[in-house]
């Protein structure tokens, strides 16, 4: 039986969250149609189905991190015998040639799946009417449509400041990957975590970058960690600009972008001129095309806050991913929440979606990955007497014959101190980072405590193997740098 509606479920959003919804939504015999739609940037740049990770994410940054990683390989190469050429530069016109060729074969992928899994898929904006009912702005023209059910998975895009020549000059991490020029001399506003992974990769690729910071870098990171990711890019030579932000943007006769900036506390202004200002200032949530007031859905600070059944205020209507307020906005965490909504929703299932304990990792040269709690985290829920923090200096032997700098390589673990002394976070800064970390957060999860990370032999010579010989408590005030 159809029922009233012409669906089960309408699905609004097509990236991590909504497709894995949608398709399992589908698995479990619902009546399905999965919408996206992706309005142009300011610069004309669009992309298709598959959402932020896949199209302007997590895919082309990493392949654009791993690009910049290979050239600084190239470089320790020679020091291993490899008979290279040390002037070596990128293509970037070919790099982002590659890097589209590859989101466009993933796009075309998903567009098979969903054919595949029977995912009805429309290319389309919703707007809520009411509670149950929704216009899709189509290039057809428009089409209106029933739902028992709606999951909003809607995520967000970049913001721009409120500043004259921002929106006409600047680029955001939306552009960057497809950008049909070199990037240049660039200023990097916001040190966040993607201001800082494409900081990083410009630098690799042999752009000059600039970090405009207004407070601190990495905010809701271990503090500790993000200073040393912070030293490991000056060290390679990107400028930090602290305490500054920018005031206006002008576009000289000679194409440069003169940008004019302010010291926060001083009021000191200077200027500098740039090939290209990166906006890396956040990311604000997709409610305004929604009309979500027509269907009486309340927003939060450009979020929806769920309760943790991922429903909104009104009964029919649910949230996930990035645009659910106050949780971590990282695809697993999207695919896996709306899996787990489609099934509850749709099959016998129960289970609800944990948060907590989510590992994730920063792309910079110098990789950073983490699980579990900060130190200061940690301090403030337990006390600091309660918390001991086993850490210490390393040395990767792939660091040893090119000599390149090991004073960042470093690893801490935040444990209880008494009694069974449960991990509580895991923080690492080194190469391969997030592979290091994924299999420790699988530990974490399970309870994992000092003693068995102590009882642990390790596999060597690896750098996570430094875990299991972490002996030096912050406490005790013992170097941790190794003697040799
Ligand atoms: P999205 O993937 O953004 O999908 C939402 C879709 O809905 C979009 O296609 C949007 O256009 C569409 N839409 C919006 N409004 C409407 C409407 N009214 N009607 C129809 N369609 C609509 N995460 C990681 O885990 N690891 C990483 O390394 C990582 N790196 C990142 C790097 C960058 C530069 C960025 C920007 C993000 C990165 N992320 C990373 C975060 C990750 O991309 C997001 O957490 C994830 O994509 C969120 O999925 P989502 O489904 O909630 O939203
Ligand atoms: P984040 O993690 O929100 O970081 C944004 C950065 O930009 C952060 O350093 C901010 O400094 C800075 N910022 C914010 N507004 C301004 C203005 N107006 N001028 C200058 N600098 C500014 O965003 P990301 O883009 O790195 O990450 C996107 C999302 O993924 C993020 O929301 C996370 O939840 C996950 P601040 O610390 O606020 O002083």
């Amino acid at each position: 039986s159809k029922g009233p509606y012409d669906y089960d479920l309408i699905v609004i959003g097509g990236g991590s969250a909504g497709l894995a919804c949608a398709k399992e939504a589908v698995a479990c015999g619902a009546r399905v149609v999965c919408l996206d739609y992706v309005k142009p940037t300011p610069l004309g740049t669009k992309w298709g189905v598959g959402g932020t990770c896949v199209n302007v994410g997590c895919i082309p940054k990493k392949l654009m991190h791993q690009a910049s990683l290979l050239g600084e390989a190239v470089h320790e190469a020679a020091a291993y015998g490899w008979n290279v050429n040390e002037k070596i530069k990128p293509d970037w016109n070919k790099l982002v040639s590659s890097v589209q060729n590859h989101i466009k074969s993933v796009n075309w992928v998903t567009r098979v799946d969903l054919r595949d899994k029977k995912v009805e898929y429309i290319n389309g904006l919703g707007s809520f009417l009411d509670p149950h009912t929704m216009t899709i702005k189509m290039k057809s023209g428009d089409r209106k449509i029933t739902s028992q059910t709606f999951v909003i998975a809607v995520g967000g895009r970049p913001r721009y400041p409120d500043i004259p020549g921002a929106v006409e000059y600047g680029i955001t991490s939306d552009d960057l990957f497809s950008l049909n020029r070199e990037p240049g001399k660039t200023l990097v506003v916001g040190a966040g975590y993607i201001g800082l992974e494409c900081a990083g990769f410009l630098k690799g690729l042999g752009y000059e970058p600039t970090v405009m910071v207004r407070s601190i870098v990495l905010r809701g990171f271990d503090q500790q960690m993000a200073g040393l990711v912070a030293d490991s890019m000056e060290e390679r030579g990107i400028p930090f600009l602290y305490q500054y932000v920018p005031l206006s943007v002008e576009k000289l006769s000679s194409g440069k972008l003169l940008v004019k900036y302010e010291h926060s506390q001083s009021g000191e202004v200077r200027s500098d001129t740039f090939d290209t200002v990166l906006w890396a200032i956040g990311r604000k949530g997709l409610v305004d095309d929604l009309n979500l007031a027509n269907a009486g859905v309340h927003t939060f600070k450009d979020k929806i806050q769920v309760d943790s059944y991922e429903a909104t205020n009104v009964p029919n209507i649910y949230a996930v991913g990035d645009i659910i307020y106050g949780k971590p906005e990282l695809t697993p965490v999207a695919v896996l929440a709306g899996r787990l909504l489609a099934r509850r929703l749709y099959g016998e299932s129960t289970q609800r979606m944990d948060y907590t304990d989510v590992a994730t990792t920063v792309f910079t040269p110098l990789e950073y990955a983490c699980v579990g709690l900060s130190e200061e985290d940690a301090v403030k829920e337990f006390g600091a007497d309660e918390i001991e923090v086993f850490h210490g200096y390393y040395k990767p032997t792939e660091f040893f014959i090119p000599q390149k700098s090991v004073r960042h390589c470093y690893l801490k673990a935040v444990a209880e101190r008494h009694g069974e002394q449960r991990v509580y976070g895991l923080h690492y800064l080194g190469p391969v980072a997030g592979e290091v970390i994924q299999g420790f957060a699988a530990a974490l999860k399970s309870g994992l405590t000092i003693k068995t990370l102590m009882n642990t032999v390790g596999i060597h010579p690896t750098t996570a193997e430094e875990f299991t010989r972490l002996n030096i408590t912050k406490r005790s005030g013992l170097d941790p740098t190794p003697a040799s």
